[in-house]
């Protein structure tokens, strides 16, 4: 006889991210799923259109031999936050056994859109990074074109709020600051220490040494796909 009952439950983790661009999102994302071997990353930038529910098929495809992924998109609208909530309820069935539960983690990357702070820093970083990404070509499209895109994005950005649905239903929010240099590694150690808090079970601590070895791959990072 086995001991486990199909009333058990599997929890499987799901991190989103909440941001703007040139916040460090693929980077941070990068590092985490470096230095989690249980954790997988699935970016919305390499998926071509039409997009519909690619994105969380993905996620879910990844859960079923990981115990958590993190779905790099901006997610700066509410629309999408709850994209992923209602989709994950309709979909998680055809790839995962039906009693899995998930627990969903809010990495907030902007605290104050207005920010001077945050504008000037992820601005350079989006002209330094230059055509060295899937769709935004700061270098051939020019910088004012891509300080559009940004700009739209800021105009556009949902803050998270906590007691409202959609993030209401989120079941931990990890604030993360974009405000040094070496923000994409201080956030990553940032979300491994509170997800360690919340979930021990599932995540062990990480030395200095390796989250530095991650933070320099994940900054020599280029991406696969170029979509016109
Ligand atoms: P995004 O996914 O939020 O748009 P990324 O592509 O991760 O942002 O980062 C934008 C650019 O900034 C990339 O070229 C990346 O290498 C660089 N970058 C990300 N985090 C850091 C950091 O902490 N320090 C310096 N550069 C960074």
């Amino acid at each position: 006889l086995s001991n486990i009952s199909l009333t058990d439950v599997i929890y499987k983790f799901v991190i989103v991210n909440v941001a703007v661009l040139g916040c460090g999102k693929t980077t941070t994302s990068i590092i985490l799923s470096k230095l989690l071997p249980k954790c997988g990353h699935v970016q919305s930038d390499n998926i071509t259109k039409p997009v519909k529910d690619k994105l969380t098929r993905m996620a879910l495809e990844t859960l079923k031999d990981h115990d958590m992924v993190i779905i790099d998109r901006g997610n700066h609208l509410l629309r999408e936050r709850k994209q992923i909530f209602d989709e994950f309820e309709d979909l998680y069935h055809e790839y995962l056994p039906i009693n899995t539960k998930f627990k969903f983690v809010c990495l907030n990357y902007v605290s104050n859109k207005h920010s001077p702070e945050l504008w000037n820093l992820t601005r350079n970083r989006i002209i330094k990074r230059g055509d060295n990404h899937q769709t935004i070509k700061a270098e051939t499209q020019g910088i004012k074109f891509a300080e559009s895109i940004m700009k739209g994005f800021i105009n556009r950005f949902q803050p998270v709020d906590v007691d409202h649905e959609p993030d209401s239903k989120f079941n931990v929010i990890i604030d993360l600051d974009v405000h040094s240099n070496e923000s994409s590694k201080s956030n990553a150690v940032k979300v491994l220490n509170a997800l360690f808090e919340y979930y021990p079970e599932v995540v062990s601590p990480v030395s200095d040494e390796k989250v530095e070895q991650a933070f320099q791959e994940a900054l020599d990072h280029k991406p696969e796909l170029t979509i016109k």
